[in-house]
């Protein structure tokens, strides 16, 4: 079996100016295709997002925005701009988009730059409670530069605590609120937290990074009409290259995009733009919310199964994209199951879970996603499998022969669904 989607693509010049870098692409191709990638923020972009990053509008300089550039040769450049965001626009109902940030957290920081000025007080969800490093954490800049309350889950329910959140706004009276995160597995209730924005005076901001191609596919309720700032990355359940864009009220339209560029930013990656504008279409068929569908299928499959199997899960389950599995009661750490794990075929992240005793770089968890695996067109019979590998991994952490094993039954699996943007020969 031979992956070289690389070679179709036509990378002989960079097979002969750069053989280490090319053998490097095709060995990675190689990985995707034979592992099962469960890392949440995680997915394969479809061969015509690909062809798009990939093409010359890497060569041009487009600082500024469609029709006020500071560059002439624009005629094509803001054509590509223009379709990417009128797509944004009407993927999300938003009344305006900016496609130009480099990924979330430039975005986050625009929304900051753009409605918060450094001393102010900013509120998001603590970075071990699932939220993230740009919501105001204390080692990201976001948290030095303003002042910062966090808050988070309840112990019993590993849910947001949605009565601590009032209470804290009430109390900080931040002039940003964030919400969203990074390893949150249940609904964000938007409206609830627009109430308590609009209670405090607050400019509440919703970080969809993770349930953005959720919520375009109608698989998650969406901010819009709740949130004033709606920041995201493009290539998480999105589906799209690694990118980033605000999408906000018209009041807010002007100071975010100044907030972007000149604020923060110099040139677009118009590449990069390109293949947001692709991602985009292909979010707005009818396919795509099946797709969306069947990643929350999949991950409730998945999570049932390893409930099943004794395996202790933040909140008790999920209802989005992502599982958060606190392993203390299964005697092993996050690190050593996620290492295990890889060796076996089986690709996640370690992750801190709430409250938890141990430290980030050696956690007490494991995060997991179905962006793509259902990308590549497993359904729920491929979870219980995946469950199942899991389960015999994590009880056997040390045994490599058991994982060599799976590791190859893992190919096998995946040799039956070949993920976008992959092809074999
Ligand atoms: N690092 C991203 C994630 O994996 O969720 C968020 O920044």
């Amino acid at each position: 079996m031979r992956c070289d989607n690389l070679e179709n693509m036509k990378l002989n010049a960079l097979q002969t100016a750069d053989p280490e870098i090319h053998e490097l692409c095709l060995a990675e191709e190689r990985r995707q295709f034979e592992k099962i990638r469960l890392i949440p923020s995680e997915n394969y972009v479809s061969t015509a997002v690909l062809e798009a990053s990939g093409t010359v509008l890497t060569n041009k300089y487009s600082e500024g925005y469609p029709g006020k550039r500071y560059y002439e040769g624009q005629q094509l450049v803001d054509q590509v701009e223009r379709l990417a965001i009128e797509r944004a626009k009407s993927l999300f109902g938003a009344d305006h988009a900016n496609v130009q940030p480099y990924s979330g957290s430039p975005a986050n920081l625009a929304a900051y730059l753009a409605l918060c000025p450094p001393g102010e007080t900013v509120m998001g969800m603590a970075l071990p409670h699932g939220g993230h490093l740009t919501h105001g954490w204390n080692v990201s800049i976001t948290g030095k530069l303003w002042k910062s309350a966090q808050y988070g889950v309840r112990k019993e329910t590993g849910r947001i605590d949605m009565d601590g959140v009032r209470r804290l706004a009430r109390e900080a009276k931040p002039r940003l609120i964030f919400c969203g995160g990074t390893a949150i597995p249940r609904t964000i209730d938007f409206p609830a937290f627009a109430e308590i924005a609009k209670e405090v005076g607050a400019v509440l901001v919703a970080d969809i990074a993770h349930i953005a191609g959720l919520i375009a596919g109608g698989a998650h309720p969406s901010p819009f009409g709740h949130a004033d700032v709606v920041t995201t990355t493009t290539h998480k359940t999105l589906r799209g290259p690694r990118g980033g864009m605000i999408l906000c009220r018209a009041e807010h339209a002007a100071a975010v995009d100044k907030a972007v560029f000149p604020g923060l930013q110099g040139g677009p990656h118009n590449h990069t733009t390109a293949g947001i504008a692709v991602a985009l279409k292909e979010a707005a068929q009818p396919a795509f919310r099946e797709y969306a569908r069947q990643i929350v299928l999949n991950a409730r499959e998945l999570a049932q199964e390893l409930v099943a199997r004794g395996f202790d899960l933040i909140s008790g389950g999920t209802d989005n994209h992502l599982i958060l599995i606190d392993l203390a009661s299964k005697g092993v750490t996050g690190k050593r199951a996620a290492q295990a794990l890889d060796r076996a075929g089986v690709v996640c992240n370690y992750n801190t879970v709430p409250f938890d005793p141990r430290k980030p770089f050696d956690p007490s968890g494991v995060r997991l996603g179905t962006p793509a695996v259902t990308s590549r067109g497993m359904k729920e019979g491929e979870m219980q499998r995946i469950a199942a590998w899991i389960d015999a991994v994590v009880s056997a952490p040390e045994d490599q022969a058991r994982q060599a094993r799976i590791a190859r039954e893992v190919r096998e699996l995946c040799g039956a669904f070949p993920p976008p943007g992959i092809r074999l020969q």
